[in-house]
Formats: structure tokens, C-alpha cells, sequence
């Protein structure tokens, strides 16, 4: 484990802060969990039965295998799939859960939503084949909803799921049909996969690994329409301005976290909050302030301009700052520990989902019919809390930085438009054509506290920029550069190569905007991956070359969850290479290691490399992308 614990100044007064008052944080416990156990780190352990945990002793006679008798590379597999189906369960439950209320709107049964974006409903029905013309727009919306929820419960086999068909080109879908990892539907691929690896099943690994493909693909279906109706209901991001990390909270104003994955809340609480600010005046305060932590605060950031308080690793500082005055959490990554640390304050966690509670904290179980209302009650309760912060204690860090964010793949055209009218993403193309820019990178995922905090993904990001690597960023990684002051124009100076800032200073003559763009476009929460697909696809198109021929990478520099697993997985399977920045726990089984990092390549165009030192994944990825470029210039 590295010594430093986070690049971010901020970051480190709060823990100076928390060590003085005594609260242990995320990274104590990481340090208090050193040193690791080898054989769950290489992913030899198994605990699939009752009998286990096996692992794996290769020179014990009978220790070489588990007590059934599987191998390392089944027990590797089994494992790497596992999570694969983690995260995929939890993406694709997050759409569905938007697909209900977008069919309640469309059926007349809620009130407190509504189509925000029309233009967008239609774009997908149109994509996934529901008829438009001449319909109502409500009967559109009940098909697309239902077409939605029904790329859940689908057994027939000979069906494909509709959303992933719709978006991707023929070319990488007949390679799925013929790996037959192409998935009909969610929940029978998910339930599938735990069948498969459940004791004395499947114990070939590259049929375990196919599996878990499938699964993946599941994953990317899922967060795809929870983009799409997303966007439908609460409307598809422009490009805003705001700021990042903790002096984005307020003194003098009541503080709320919003903090999870799931815009359907959090929503709310932001229109509930721009009726109530004369309330939080009654209390004594200036108003109600809205900051954003994790996934939900990248979906409000990027359709509100929500400022973002912080990221993953970092969560439970937030509240160390003395001025949380409410903490609102839906679902996934959001650390137990939050109750905690809130305990040394007045700061009230107010948990939203009936399968997300938190012992000790206010439940307020969401119900999608009195939306507006639960929400007002939530900041009714943080201003009876404001009214108890103990001034005191309060202690905000001076840091806060400009951030420029909002740009879905609409946003971003809306840009590239006024330079090409008819083919918007030529504009990218041209660039790499020209050899102005080498291609595109897209940084995702989470924090991972078995390195520092924020500083893979800054310098991945500084050095692709350096080399004239477009960037796109969601999820943790988005708000890594955000809370770190380079997501904005003065980045694309401090860190732009020349030709990537001759691209920047292209767009900005045209882009009409406030402010010059950023150094990197924020597309989103991590369900945005789907969106930074699409920009990979339409690439691929314009450029008229197979999706393993795109000068594009994905890197992960710190990833952590299920659903980091399940992301990278499909990134592969889509002919992206894909960097993640832990080892993996494949590596206890050199042969499943050998298949998602070479062999993957020869089936799909796409694979996986593990590299820990940020400088030595950069290097790589620009001669990926350099060698792509230079085998397309061949093909010529
Ligand atoms: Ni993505 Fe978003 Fe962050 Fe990782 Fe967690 S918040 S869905 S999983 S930790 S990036
Ligand atoms: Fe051990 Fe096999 Fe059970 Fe795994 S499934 S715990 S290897 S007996």
C-alpha cells in the first residue's frame, strides 16, 4: 500500500482533522487491513460451498486443487464472473427501477415526473424500433418503457435484448453471436451465470469467462437505457459551470449530500430544494446548498450543475468538514462508515431505498408517488439539523475548483456541429487523420485505496493530455480531475500537447460557450458509460473502421467495484483495450490471466492489461493507440 494516502489538499486537512478528533477512516482501515492475504488477492481462495474456503497449494499433495477438485483456473474464473454478475445486478436494477417510473409516467400514475426530453424519447424509440408517426407521445412512452422492462424478463432464448442490437453495429454483434455471449435476457443471464458457477457445474474457464461475457453485455444494456430514460425524464445535460471538492460546501447555508447512483431522488430533493430556500432562511441560514458525491451527484451535476463535493474514497470526509447537515444516500457505494463519522456531528444520513438502510440512520423509503413530498420532508429534517450544527466545530477546506461539465454525446455534437453540420463526429475523426490528436481515451471508474487517492487517474490523465489524447471521463475518475482544478480551460493550458490544444482552440472559436472548454468532457455517471460507447461506435462509423480498429482505450485507473469489473468486461468484449490500474485477482491462474489479457485480443480485438504505475499505463496506451493509427494508415 502506498504511503501517501491522497493527492487532494483538502482531503488531507480532513484527515488531519479526523485524526485529531479520533475518528478512523477508510484509509486507516485500508492500512489496518495490510497485509493482504495472497490467495484472495491472486483469486485462489474459493468460498463458493460450504466446505471451503479452499485455496490453492501447489506444492501440498491434494492441496494443488479444492476439495471437489477444481483447479485454480475454474476457482479464478468462477470468482471473476461472480462479480462481473455483482455488478451487472446492480447496473441493470438501477435502469429498471427508471423504466418503472417512466412507465408511470406514461400510464398517468405519477405526478411528480414527467417527460423532460421528448426529442429524446423519440431518438429511442426510434433506435430500438417502436413505431412514431402519428402517435400520441404518451402511447410512445409506455412502448419504449415497457420494451425497457422487458429486456428483463425475456427466457426466449431466440430474442436478443434490444437496447444493445439497437446500438451497436452488425459487424460486433455477429462476433457475439458466434462467441454466443450475445444475451436475450438480464435476469436469465445473470441467474444463468450463478448456476453456472455454483459447485460441480461449469469448471471449464473460458466457458466460465464466456459466461461472464454474456453477463457483461447484460451490464451494458442495462446502464444504456437507465442513460436513455434518464434522460427522458429529467432531461439530456448541457455543457454547465460549477465547482468541485470540499469548499464547495457552505458555512453559511444548509448543507446536503447527495450522494449514490440513482438520479430518481435526488431529483426531486434538487426541485424541492429551489422552492424551500425561503425555509432555510426562517432557520437563520443564507439557503439550501446541493452537493454532489459519487454517481448520483455526477447525474445532478451533469442535468443541474450540482457541484461535486467530493468522490468515492473520500465520502466520509465530507462530514468531517462539521457542515453536512444531511447526508441523502440511495444505492451502491456508499460506505457504512458514513453513520460513523456522523455521529461526531449533528449530520443526519438519510437512507432512500428499501434495500439500502443503514443501522441507526432516518430511512425515508422512497416512493415514486410522493416524490416531491418525501423530498421536502428529507431537507425539512437538514434544516432542523442546520439548527443544531455546532458552529464550533465547523471547519470547510478553502479548496474549490472550477469545473465545466455536461457533455452527453448530444452536448458534445451540439459543439462539433458548428464545425461539421452534416456529420458532427467527423470533427474527431479529422483530428485523428490529421494526426492533431492520437485518439480517444476514456478514464472511468472508482477509487481504490490500495494505492493513493486521485493520483492514477490525474496523472493518467495529465500524460495522455500531454501526448494529444483526447479525453472523456465518468463516474469517480470524472470527479478525480474535477476535484483536482483540470476540468476546465485552464487545464487544456497547463496540459494540452500542442496538437490537442490546437483541437481545443478549434472548438472554443465555435462553441459559444461561457467558458472555454475543459480538458477533458465529463459525460457522466458510470451508467454514462453507455454513453461513452456510443461516442466509440459513431467513431468507429465515421471513420468507417471495425470497433477493434478505433484509436480509442479505456482505463480504470483505480477501480474497485463489481460494477468495474462488469464495465471493463464489456469494454473488451466491444474491441476496446482496457487498462485498470490493480493487479487483478485473475493473476492466481496464469491461463485465465492469458485469456482476458491476450487471448481476448485474437477473438474480440479488445483485452485487458493490469498496470499499477500510472506513467508506465499512459506509455502504453499511446502506443496502442499509435499502433492502431499506423495499422489504419496501412490499410489505406
Ligand atoms: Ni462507478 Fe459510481 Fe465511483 Fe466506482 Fe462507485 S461511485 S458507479 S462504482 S466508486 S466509479
Ligand atoms: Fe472448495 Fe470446491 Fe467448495 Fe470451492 S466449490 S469451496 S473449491 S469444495
Amino acid at each position: 500500500m502506498s504511503e501517501q494516502r491522497t493527492i487532494d489538499v483538502a482531503a488531507t486537512q480532513m484527515l488531519d482533522k479526523a485524526k485529531e478528533i479520533g475518528f478512523l477512516t477508510t484509509f486507516d482501515r485500508a492500512k489496518a487491513q495490510e497485509p493482504r492475504c495472497t490467495f484472495g488477492n491472486t483469486g485462489i481462495c474459493c468460498r463458493i460451498c460450504l466446505q471451503g474456503p479452499c485455496r490453492i497449494l501447489p506444492k501440498k499433495p491434494g492441496g494443488n486443487k479444492g476439495i471437489c477438485g477444481a483447479a485454480d483456473y475454474t476457482i479464478v474464473a468462477r470468482n471473476t464472473v461472480r462479480y462481473i454478475a455483482g455488478g451487472a445486478a446492480a447496473h441493470s436494477d438501477h435502469g429498471r427501477e427508471i423504466a418503472e417510473v417512466l412507465l408511470s409516467v406514461a400510464e398517468g400514475r405519477v405526478h411528480d415526473y414527467k417527460i423532460t426530453d421528448a426529442d429524446k424519447l423519440i431518438r429511442v424509440a426510434k433506435k430500438i424500433g417502436v413505431e412514431t408517426e402519428g402517435r400520441e407521445m404518451m402511447a410512445i412512452c409506455k412502448d419504449v418503457a415497457s420494451a425497457a422492462l422487458a429486456e428483463f424478463g425475456r427466457v426466449d432464448e431466440t430474442k436478443e435484448l434490444a437496447w444493445i442490437n439497437a446500438y451497436t453495429n452488425e459487424e460486433r454483434l455477429n462476433i457475439w453471436r458466434k462467441t454466443a455471449i450475445m444475451p436475450s435476457g438480464i435476469n436469465l443471464s445473470l441467474a444463468k451465470l450463478l448456476h453456472q458457477t455454483h459447485i460441480g457445474v461449469d469448471s471449464d474457464p473460458v466457458n466460465i469467462i464466456f459466461g461472464g461475457l454474456k453477463a457483461a453485455l447484460c451490464d451494458i444494456d442495462g446502464q444504456h437505457l437507465a442513460t436513455d430514460l434518464s434522460d427522458i425524464l429529467f432531461g439530456t445535460g448541457v455543457p454547465v459551470v460549477t465547482e468541485a471538492n470540499l469548499g464547495a460546501i457552505k458555512e453559511d447555508k444548509v448543507n446536503i449530500a447527495l450522494h449514490g447512483h440513482n438520479p430518481l431522488l435526488s431529483q426531486m430533493v434538487v426541485k424541492a430544494a429551489k422552492e424551500m430556500q425561503e425555509e432555510a432562511k426562517a432557520a437563520g441560514a443564507a439557503g439550501i446548498n446541493l452537493v454532489g458525491i459519487c454517481c448520483t451527484g455526477n447525474e445532478v451535476l451533469t442535468r443541474e450543475g450540482v457541484a461535486i463535493a467530493t468522490n468515492f474514497a473520500t465520502q466520509e470526509l465530507a462530514i468531517m468538514t462539521g457542515a453536512m447537515d444531511a447526508m441523502v444516500v440511495d444505492v451502491q457505494c456508499i460506505m457504512p462508515s458514513i453513520r460513523s463519522a456522523a455521529e461526531c456531528y449533528h449530520t443526519k444520513i438519510v437512507t432512500t431505498m428499501p434495500i439500502m438502510k443503514i443501522p441507526g440512520s432516518y430511512h425515508f423509503a422512497f416512493d415514486e408517488h410522493q416524490a416531491v413530498d418525501s423530498a421536502k420532508e428529507i431537507i425539512r429534517l437538514a434544516i432542523d439539523a442546520y439548527k443544531n450544527r455546532d458552529k464550533s466545530k465547523v471547519c470547510i477546506p478553502e479548496l474549490r475548483n472550477k469545473v465545466v461539465a455536461g457533455f452527453t454525446l448530444e452536448a458534445m455534437y451540439n459543439i462539433f456541429r458548428k464545425i461539421n453540420p452534416e456529420n458532427p463526429m467527423k470533427v474527431v475523426a479529422d483530428a485523428i487523420e490529421a494526426g492533431e490528436i492520437k485518439g480517444v481515451a476514456a478514464l472511468i471508474g472508482c477509487n481504490n485505496l490500495k494505492g493513493t487517492h486521485d493520483y492514477n487517474h490525474t496523472t493518467i490523465a495529465k500524460e495522455l493530455a500531454k501526448n494529444d489524447v483526447l479525453l472523456i471521463a465518468t463516474g469517480c475518475s470524472a470527479q478525480a480531475h474535477a476535484l483536482a482544478g483540470m476540468m476546465n480551460g485552464d487545464a487544456v493550458k497547463e496540459y494540452a500537447g500542442e496538437g490537442l490544444k490546437k483541437f481545443f482552440a478549434r472548438l472554443n472559436a465555435v462553441a459559444g460557450l461561457t467558458e472555454e472548454l475543459p480538458l477533458m468532457f465529463h459525460m457522466g455517471s458510470c451508467v454514462d458509460n453507455s454513453r461513452c460507447q456510443d461516442f466509440a461506435t459513431d467513431l468507429a462509423n465515421t471513420m468507417g473502421l471495425e470497433y477493434a480498429e478505433v484509436p480509442y482505450v479505456v482505463s480504470a485507473p483505480e477501480a474497485m467495484s463489481e460494477k468495474a469489473v462488469a464495465i471493463g468486461s464489456w469494454n473488451v468484449a466491444y474491441g476496446n483495450p482496457t487498462h485498470v490500474g490493480v493487479i487483478a485477482p485473475t493473476v492466481g491462474s496464469q491461463l485465465v490471466n492469458d485469456v482476458v489479457t491476450k487471448v481476448a485480443e485474437d477473438v474480440f480485438g479488445g483485452f485487458f492489461f493490469w498496470e499499477p504505475d500510472a506513467h508506465k499505463a499512459s506509455a502504453r496506451m499511446v502506443e496502442i493507440l499509435e499502433e492502431r493509427n499506423w495499422k489504419n494508415a496501412m490499410r489505406k
